[in-house]
């Protein structure tokens, strides 16, 4: 019996967004998904960083290691993760999820950080064989929400870890066996949040060709509103001996790492080449073979930058237009004003928009009735659940000394913040402990009269034992927090 995979790798920029932070790679022995974040190209860089480090996996399988080598390729990758946003302030905070599969034989070693999800389909039923790390994971671990009530939380996208350059991005890491017939699904949360287990059970037990079944999974995921990049890799365990199904061979690239300048379609194998980073996502991108998969997305030319580029750029080329002294005065004028406001455009602060934190571009002020400033980037943090020493801040406005600052500020508000989102769900577990407690202390009680250790007949009875002092809650925290976070988010958490 000689094991091999038949596989299938797609990717959709979907409806709203107008980049694809999705990267993937498909090879004979190499399935992975990276799902990137941060502003700007950010999301992009990181997503392609963490595909490219894990393609030099797979050339030369390991028979044995296999997770020794997915944990070295993943450290190295959150290296250069972390080395890029040192270097280069643009691309601070950005962070990518990353799950891959690396196959010997009929084992394969899983490698999963972040909200990317991995399923098994065996036989009928399909099974997330990956645990997000999220925080409405959490709370459901925790039995504090339900499955269905996780599905809709409006932080399902908060991140408890990720690939970020951080010395706590730890991947999970399993070894598994595979059997003949098993359909192995790989996808971002483009798909996973919009379509639902059911319909992916569905799609994946009764589309046999994994093309199709991909494209159908994109296709629902579009018809679902498409809110996000949907990437999927779907890959069949087939038996070469007993099939007359042909087993995948060529290594492809999709989505952020693909290094195309126009994103223009092409099935041609594309040389390594120093990449650019794609103005253009293609709508379903082509999948394009790649031979060797070291392209990085390292362009460090942010979009705002090019955009200043084209401005200079007419400028210029309108220079020798202008004859007239007058429209030379008008013009300089213009450009006084221009400079001023431009001058404002280079400015960040810390603010909050529509009760969650954001980065505003420009001032806080106005002038002539005119806003000097626009929301630049809203986060997913809520400011009722911030604690009180950062929300005082906020709310006065924290003015930074440029968009990294603005970032490093919101990223301290993100630390203290989920500090206390964990903090809650200690004290959660706590109250929940204590009640028990009380319960089982009161049935001690009504049976033996007594709340202290005691013999009855020759038996020795001892009541339940104190579940000892509460963890600590930090003081700063919104009581919501203490509360849980599901609660205060109107979910329906429990009490
Ligand atoms: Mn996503």
């Amino acid at each position: 019996m000689t094991l091999a995979l038949r596989y299938a790798i797609r990717t959709d920029v979907g409806l709203l967004r107008e980049g694809n932070e999705d990267s993937a790679f498909a090879g004979p022995r190499l399935l992975a998904i990276a799902d990137g974040m941060g502003g700007h190209a950010a999301g992009e860089v990181a997503s392609a960083v963490a595909i490219s480090t894990i393609t030099t996996l797979a050339d030369h399988v390991p028979d044995n290691d296999l997770l020794d080598a997915l944990s070295r390729a993943v450290a190295t990758a959150n290296r250069r993760l972390h080395d890029m946003s040192a270097e280069d302030p643009s691309v601070e905070g950005m962070g990518t999820t990353l799950t891959a599969m690396l196959w010997s034989g009929p084992k394969f070693g899983l490698c999963h950080i972040g909200d990317s999800r991995a399923y098994l389909l065996r036989g009928d039923e399909l099974r997330q064989i990956t645990r997000d790390h999220t925080l409405v994971q959490a709370l459901v671990d925790d039995g504090r929400i339900s499955r269905d009530e996780a599905a809709s939380h409006p932080q399902r996208s908060l991140l408890l870890r990720a690939l970020d350059g951080s010395p706590d991005a730890e991947p999970d890491l399993v070894v598994l066996a595979a059997q003949v017939g098993d359909r192995y699904l790989l996808c971002s949360d483009g798909l996973s949040d919009v379509v639902s287990d059911q319909s992916v059970q569905r799609t994946l037990a009764t589309v046999p060709d994994p093309d199709e079944a991909v494209r159908r999974l994109i296709d629902l995921a579009l018809r679902g509103g498409g809110p996000d990049n949907i990437t999927c890799i779907i890959a069949d365990v087939i038996d070469t001996m007993a099939t007359t199904l042909i087993p995948s061979e060529k290594p492809v690239l999709v989505g952020a790492a693909v290094a195309s300048p126009n994103g223009s379609a092409t099935t041609k194998p594309r040389p390594v080449s120093p990449p650019a980073r794609p103005q253009v996502v293609p709508h379903t991108a082509p999948q394009a073979a790649v031979l060797t998969a070291t392209a990085v997305a390292g362009s460090t030319l942010t979009e705002r930058e090019q955009d200043e580029d084209e401005e200079q750029g007419t400028a210029r080329r309108r220079w020798p237009i202008v004859t007239s002294l007058v429209v030379v005065l008008v013009v300089v004028v213009a450009g006084a004003a221009y400079a001023g406001w431009n001058y404002t455009q280079q400015q960040y602060y810390v603010g909050t928009a529509g009760g969650r934190v954001a980065i505003f571009r420009g001032v806080d002020q106005r002038v002539a009735g005119l806003s000097l400033s626009s929301v630049y980037q809203k986060t997913a943090i809520p400011l009722a659940m911030v604690p009180s020493n950062d929300l005082t801040q906020i709310r006065a406005t924290i003015t930074s000394t440029g968009l990294p600052d603005a970032r490093r500020i919101v990223g301290n508000i993100k630390r203290d913040y989920q500090q206390c989102q964990q903090a809650g769900l200690a004290s959660a577990a706590y109250r929940a402990r204590l009640t028990r407690y009380h319960a089982a202390l009161a049935t001690y009680r009504k049976q033996f009269g007594t709340t202290r250790p005691i013999r009855v007949r020759g038996v020795a009875h001892v009541p339940p034992r104190a579940p000892g002092p509460p963890p600590p809650f930090p003081p700063l925290c919104p009581a919501g927090t203490a509360g849980g976070a599901a609660a205060s988010s109107g979910s329906g958490g429990t009490p």
